[in-house]
Order: structure tokens, then C-alpha cells, then sequence
């Protein structure tokens, strides 16, 4: 079992909550570790992570009281940030981080590793690190000016400034800011989307994507002509043109 996350699975959905509350879900070791492991184990029925935290907080980064002058904070990115990041990043199913309220430094990097950020309107986004003398890591850096431009990115960053929920969206830092009282019930329709649906297809969405970032017109339409290659091969593609044509839901596979 796990000490510092909840982990369930259900009807292809594994849910990963953060839960070390009274510390509004502030990362060390134990949580970076049991993070990783869960998202690198996850089981064969899984088709979608959901990843939020317990409590009143999604996460508040870095646990501060293992922090401070001393510390080898590079070793600490390299040998724990990095696999854990990797291992949302790489994930075999789309990631959700569903942010139930404030997501702070490394906390915030960590929700935007996810595919798709849903945030009830109650939660923020904060680029904390600079209040104590440190850049933003765990991604921010790559991740936040190409979602949001410079300017914001770099307003974010060096005034530390909470980023409201509904703000995040209306800048393309999110997908959603949703009603705290609708929230899970978003989170969960939003999930059961995902679970269901055609995972090829999904993660080669999200390869294209990551792809388009280096490569001009000509480069990227070879990347789609060979991954649309892939899913021109798949059950999910032949079962979605048979269900449309039927005009019934279709029934994916995932593959
Ligand atoms: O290895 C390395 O160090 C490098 C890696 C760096 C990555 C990083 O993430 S650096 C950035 C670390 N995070 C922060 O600087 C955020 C610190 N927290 C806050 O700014 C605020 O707590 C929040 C904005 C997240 C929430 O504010 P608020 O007013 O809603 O709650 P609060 O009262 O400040 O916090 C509630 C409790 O959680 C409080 O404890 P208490 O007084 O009830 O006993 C607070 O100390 C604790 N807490 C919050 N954040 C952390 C924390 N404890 C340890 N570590 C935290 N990060």
C-alpha cells in the first residue's frame, strides 16, 4: 500500500489522489516515489489516470520543511522531479489533473504534466518558486510560455501572483475552469470520455502534438500520415466508421 497517495481503480478509471491534506499535499520523497510507482504500474484495464488531490488543496509543491540551505536541490530534481514528471508524461493512457483547489510551485508543474487540466473555479495556479529565491521547475518553464506567450509567463513567474481557475482557462493554461459544485461530476463524465474511448487514437493525438512543437508544415504532415497510418489499422477506427454508418454509439477497444 501506498502512505502518501489514495489509489483506486474502477470501470477503467484510476484515480490518484494526493493525500497528505494537512500539508495541503506538499511533495517529498515518499510522494514523488508513490507517484511514479502508481503511474508506471498502472493495471491493463486502466484507460485513464485522474490525478487530484485530498482535502482542500491539489498540491502546495515542494514540502518546505525538507527544503532550505543544504539541501541538494538539483540532485533532487534529477533523481526524483524528472522520473516522476516522466512517468505522467510518458503515461500509456491520457492523464487528467483534476485540480480541487490551490496547485503551488512544483504542484502546479506537476498538474500541468497531465494531458488535460480541469480546475473547479475555487482553485489557483501559482508560479511560487521565486518568493524563496528559486526559478520555476518541474516543466514550467517549457510548458507555460508556450500554452500562455511570454508575457504572461513571465508575469506569472517573477510576481508569483495566484492565477485564478477561470483566468488559467481564459489563457489557455487549462482546458476547463468548471462550478465547484459541478466539478467531480465534469471530472467523472470527463474521465468515463476517456476511459471509453479510442486510447490509440488518444495517444497518438498527444504524440502529434508534441511533435508539432519542433517541426514546420512539411514535417508535421509526415507525422500524421504516419501515425493516421497506425490508426487507419485500428478495430477502434473500423468499429467508429461501422458505428456512425449504423448511426448506434460505438463500443471502443482502446486499440
Ligand atoms: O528540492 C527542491 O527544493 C527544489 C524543488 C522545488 C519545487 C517547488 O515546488 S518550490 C515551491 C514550493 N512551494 C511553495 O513555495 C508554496 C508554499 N505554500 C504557499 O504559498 C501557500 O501555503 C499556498 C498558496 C499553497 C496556500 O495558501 P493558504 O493560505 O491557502 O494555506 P496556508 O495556510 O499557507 O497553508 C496551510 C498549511 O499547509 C500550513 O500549515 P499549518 O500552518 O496549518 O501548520 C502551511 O505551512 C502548510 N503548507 C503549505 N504549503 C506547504 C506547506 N507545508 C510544507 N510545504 C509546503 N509547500
Amino acid at each position: 500500500g501506498f502512505q502518501t497517495i489514495d489509489v483506486s481503480h474502477q470501470d477503467g478509471i484510476s484515480r490518484i489522489a494526493l493525500n497528505r491534506p494537512e500539508v495541503m499535499n506538499a511533495l517529498n520523497s515518499a510522494m514523488r516515489a508513490e507517484i511514479a510507482a502508481a503511474m508506471t504500474d498502472l493495471p491493463q484495464t486502466t484507460r485513464c489516470v485522474v490525478l487530484t488531490g485530498s482535502g482542500r488543496a491539489f498540491c502546495s509543491g515542494q514540502d518546505l520543511t525538507d527544503a532550505g540551505a543544504g539541501l541538494n536541490v538539483e540532485r533532487t530534481l534529477r533523481e526524483e522531479y524528472e522520473p516522476m514528471l516522466a512517468a505522467i508524461h510518458d503515461a500509456p493512457v491520457p492523464v487528467i489533473a483534476a485540480v480541487n483547489g490551490v496547485a503551488a510551485g512544483a504542484g502546479a508543474n506537476l498538474a500541468l504534466a497531465a494531458d488535460v487540466v480541469i480546475a473547479a473555479e475555487s482553485a489557483s495556479f501559482v508560479q511560487a518558486f521565486s518568493r524563496i529565491g528559486l526559478i520555476p521547475d518541474a516543466g514550467g518553464t517549457h510548458i507555460i510560455p508556450r500554452a500562455v506567450g511570454m508575457a504572461r509567463a513571465m508575469g506569472m513567474m517573477l510576481f508569483a501572483d495566484r492565477v485564478p481557475a477561470a483566468k488559467a482557462a481564459e489563457w489557455g493554461l487549462i482546458w476547463e475552469a468548471v462550478p465547484d459544485a459541478e466539478f467531480e461530476a465534469v471530472v467523472g463524465a470527463r474521465a468515463k470520455w476517456l476511459a471509453e474511448g479510442p486510447t490509440a487514437a488518444f495517444m497518438a493525438i498527444r504524440e502529434a502534438l508534441r511533435a508539432s512543437d519542433g517541426n514546420d508544415m512539411a514535417a508535421q504532415l509526415q507525422v500524421e500520415a504516419r501515425l493516421q497510418g497506425r490508426m487507419g489499422a485500428t478495430r477502434d477506427f473500423a468499429e467508429g466508421v461501422a458505428a456512425f454508418l449504423q448511426k448506434r454509439a460505438p463500443q471502443f477497444q482502446g486499440r
